[in-house]
């Protein structure tokens, strides 16, 4: 099983299958099915007004990636609009957008940083 499976029961009538006792109906049996988890990718919108070079220490310092790293994706952002920058769990996505958002607001700049389940 893979770290991030979870176990979800599966309940169904046993009305198309032979019964293995005298019961007649409305016999339920459970069976362990594994689903993964959603995944939520979390994007950096672009604005006219936030630094490059915060937008950079940004995604360096809650995303771990590299100066070049992070100077590419902030260019994607600024060209295209908006650029996925992770794919996390639920509450990790949560915690990145509202770390990016909280440090924005403390230094005065209106950058967005949001969070869209994974298709
Ligand atoms: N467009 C901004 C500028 O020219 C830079 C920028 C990049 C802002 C990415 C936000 O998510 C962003 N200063």
């Amino acid at each position: 099983m893979r770290r991030d499976d979870f176990m979800t029961p599966n309940v169904y009538m046993m009305a198309d299958h032979p019964r293995d006792d005298d019961q007649t109906d409305l016999l339920t049996k459970t069976k362990p099915k594994t689903k993964r988890p959603p995944l939520y990718k979390v994007m950096l919108l672009n604005d006219d007004f936030t630094p490059m070079e915060f937008v950079v220490h940004v995604l360096e310092r809650f995303f771990g990636l590299n100066h070049a790293q992070a100077f590419e994706i902030m260019l994607t952002v600024h060209k295209k609009g908006l650029a996925v920058v992770g794919v996390f769990s639920h509450e990790i996505a949560e915690t990145k957008v509202t770390q990016v958002m909280d440090f924005a607001r403390r230094h005065q700049h209106p950058l967005q940083c949001t969070m869209e389940k994974e298709e």
